[in-house]
């Protein structure tokens, strides 16, 4: 229980969560939640050995009374999710701009917990399916919690809130057998976008590389909607959030998405645990795009509207501060499935527009933690409480762990010297921006919001060749499952709009008509922000499977893995037993996975060396682990061994390969780069 005077440090979130946390290594004895000692945990009470169970054995009855209650309804959307913890600090102030105080201090380092999600799978599906990813950031400021509920795709499916039931509905497994489980290749998901065409640009979005992160670390993030920053003087401007990732935005390719699905459900959540553990710690940029008031109506789409990007092109993305995350959980159900978001959470200095979408989800978040967590006290669980003191009138509820003292929970009273009371803003004070606001009372959208293909054209002009491809064969993919022929029909009619011969390779995949060509919208505009192709890439964290066997070169083979790991390069040694596999020089190195326990899509490259005792077992499995690796157009290093059997397969080309003549530092410097640029487009692949 939480007594109010209970001293602990209330600007430290460490501590706070320490305060509640119990940890494994003491010596603690076993008792009831009643503090009973116990003397037997395994044997329920029975009358006789061989009797019946008592119901007198108020032991056994409070330990599985709490078992069975142990789950609570997972979240609506983005149900599966991880998360970490760390601190953000500015760059340099943003006073001019924003009353908010933790964009004031560059000195100032604020505590966050993030979660990362996907959106439409149950908690226990897997990390890898074609979806957009949450990205939900939780800052404990001096003024109270200010919560970025982002996603790593910038624009959302619907304008108004009002759709939100239905888009998820659609999307989600469908209700009579509850197939397909996280995915949105089924007819009830494309019926939808056939029927409501402001999707079209989020599902572009959908459908690139962007929807299967290779890593929560390296994924954007946006804020999606326009908020508003308030300074000091009362001036407000229109700004959009960005997440921007060190590493640079990568994904994965489809294949190896849908296979990690099977080899490695836990994918996205185990590499960032791991990055964090390694002390890689996972870094974001915090960007603004800054829009004055009077350049509200100076665009080609409505700046209110969730469905457009303000093109970075057009509204240069400012960076402003950095977020490291720096600390895993120590508990997942009290941490990351008790955090509760609220896009509500703002601080002074922080406010919101009139874009629809923002306005109904400032409905939607408190109303699914009273069901989620059980009632309105909530922000009293430790991953939720504030870093700064609260006070207020409001009492009970259950599950109400604050007990406060006095006579009072009143407003005004004269007994408590009308404590708490209301603070001025100079004082810190939070009061709503001022925005003038008339009309009539209607159900009725803005003109302005009406075009939905321009923006969907923009992104796709501002692909790469392969980017394109790729959005092509997720288009097959997920429509080509739709079992009904006019909602495939009217998908590539729509999606003709935005580019016919786009929509022709689609035709011809699902045995559609194609479209006329007139349909489709002129525009050649490009957001060159928009590619993956335009992001930093680096070897750093990258895994590179070693694939040796017994009689492998062992002064080379150290030399290289010495090399790639004072790059950052992650090498993990892989043969066809777990431990100790000799070197010709009778030296050793530990095999940490086998064939059977990893396979190529868990790697981002492989280092095939080979070794002079490998069989034909071996040889046919490195073989296949490197074919793989190769039509996942991964970078590919060989020596020995590795070499000739690379040869054996016969690929169509060497694209991408890098080859080791016993020049162990030149090849190292060759591969890193290899393994810096990720993928190998121009790769033939037979
Ligand atoms: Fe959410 N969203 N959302 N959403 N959302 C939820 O809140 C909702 C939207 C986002 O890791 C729910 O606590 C409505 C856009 C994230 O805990 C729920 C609308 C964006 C998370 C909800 C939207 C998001 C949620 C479900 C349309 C990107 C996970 C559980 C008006 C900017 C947070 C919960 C976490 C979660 C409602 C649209 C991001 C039901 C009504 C746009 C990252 O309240």
């Amino acid at each position: 229980m939480i007594n109010e005077d209970k001293k602990i440090n209330k600007n430290s979130k460490n501590e706070q969560l320490e305060y509640f946390r119990s940890a494994d290594s003491e010596d603690k004895k076993l008792t009831t939640n009643q503090g009973l000692k116990l003397t037997e945990d395994a044997r329920s009470l029975t009358a006789g050995e061989r009797g019946p169970t008592l119901i007198e054995d108020f032991h056994f009855r409070e330990k599985m009374t709490h078992f069975d209650h142990e789950r609570i309804p997972e979240r609506v959307v983005h149900a599966r999710g991880f998360a970490a913890h760390g601190e953000f600090q500015v760059y340099k102030s943003m006073k001019q701009f924003t009353r908010a105080k933790f964009l004031h201090d560059p000195n100032v380092k604020t505590p966050v917990f993030v979660r990362f999600s996907t959106v439409v799978g149950s908690r226990g599906s897997k990390d890898t399916p074609r979806d957009a990813r949450g990205f939900a950031t939780k800052f404990y400021t001096e003024e109270g919690n200010f919560d970025l509920v982002a996603n790593n795709i910038p624009v959302f499916f619907i304008q108004d809130g009002m759709k939100f039931p239905d888009v998820v509905h659609a999307i989600k497994p469908e209700p009579h057998n509850e197939m397909p489980q996280a995915s949105a290749a089924h007819d009830t998901f494309w019926d939808w976008v056939s029927q409501n065409q402001e999707s079209a640009h989020m599902v572009m979005w959908l459908m690139s590389d962007r929807a299967i992160p290779r890593s929560f670390r390296m994924m954007e993030g946006f804020g999606v909607h326009a908020f508003r920053f308030v300074n000091e003087e009362g001036k407000s401007h229109f700004v959009k959030f960005h997440w921007k990732p060190v590493l640079g935005t990568h994904s994965l390719v489809w294949d190896e998405a849908e296979k990690l699905g099977g080899k490695d459900p836990d994918f996205n959540r185990r590499d960032l645990w791991e990055a964090i553990n390694m002390g890689d710690y996972p870094e974001f940029e915090l960007g603004v795009q800054i829009l004055e008031e009077k350049d509200e109506f100076a665009f080609d789409f409505d700046i209110l509207d969730s469905t457009k990007i303000w093109p970075e092109e057009d509204v240069p993305v400012e960076i402003i501060g950095k977020m490291t995350l720096n600390r895993n959980v120590d508990n997942v159900f009290a941490e990351t499935e008790q955090v509760a978001f609220h896009v509500g959470n703002v601080v002074p200095g922080i406010d919101f527009t009139n874009d629809p979408l923002l306005q109904t989800r400032l409905f939607s978040y408190t109303d699914t933690q009273l069901l989620r967590l059980g009632g309105p006290n909530f922000h009293e669980i430790p991953i939720n409480r504030p870093v700064c003191p609260f006070h207020n009138n409001q009492r009970d509820g259950f599950h109400r762990q604050t007990i406060n003292k006095g006579q009072v929970s009143y407003r005004n009273n004269s007994l408590a010297n009308n404590s708490p009371h209301t603070v001025d803003e100079k004082d810190g004070g939070f009061a709503h921006y001022q925005e003038k606001v008339e009309g009539h009372k209607i159900r009725a959208r803005s003109k302005s919001f009406d075009d939905h293909f321009s923006q969907a054209r923009l992104f796709w002009n501002s692909m790469s060749d392969a980017e394109k491809k790729h959005i092509i064969n997720a288009f097959c993919f997920e429509v080509g499952k739709v079992q009904y022929k006019p909602i495939q029909q009217k998908i590539v009619d729509m999606f003709a709009i935005v580019d016919h011969a786009m929509a022709a390779a689609i035709a011809e995949k699902i045995d559609v008509n194609v479209p006329p060509a007139e349909v489709q919208l002129k525009i050649t505009k490009k957001s060159p922000a928009l590619s993956q192709e335009n992001t930093p890439k680096l070897a750093k964290t990258r895994r590179t499977a070693v694939i040796i066997a017994d009689g492998f070169h062992g002064a080379e083979t150290k030399k290289v893995i010495e090399t790639l790991q004072a790059a950052g390069v992650k090498a993990e040694i892989i043969s066809d037993r777990l431990g100790p596999i000799r070197a010709d020089d009778n030296s050793e190195l530990i095999a940490k996975h086998t064939f059977t326990t990893a396979s190529s899509v868990i790697f981002d490259a492989v280092y095939t060396v080979g070794g002079t005792q490998a069989d034909n077992t071996f040889k046919k499995k490195a073989k296949l682990f490197m074919q793989e690796a190769f039509d996942h157009y991964k970078p590919i290093g060989i020596a020995e061994e590795g070499e000739r059997w690379f040869n054996e397969l016969q690929m169509p080309s060497k694209t991408g390969v890098v080859v080791n003549n016993h020049q162990p530092e030149q090849f190292s410097k060759r591969f890193i780069d290899a393994i810096a640029a990720h993928r190998f487009w121009d790769r033939t692949i037979s």
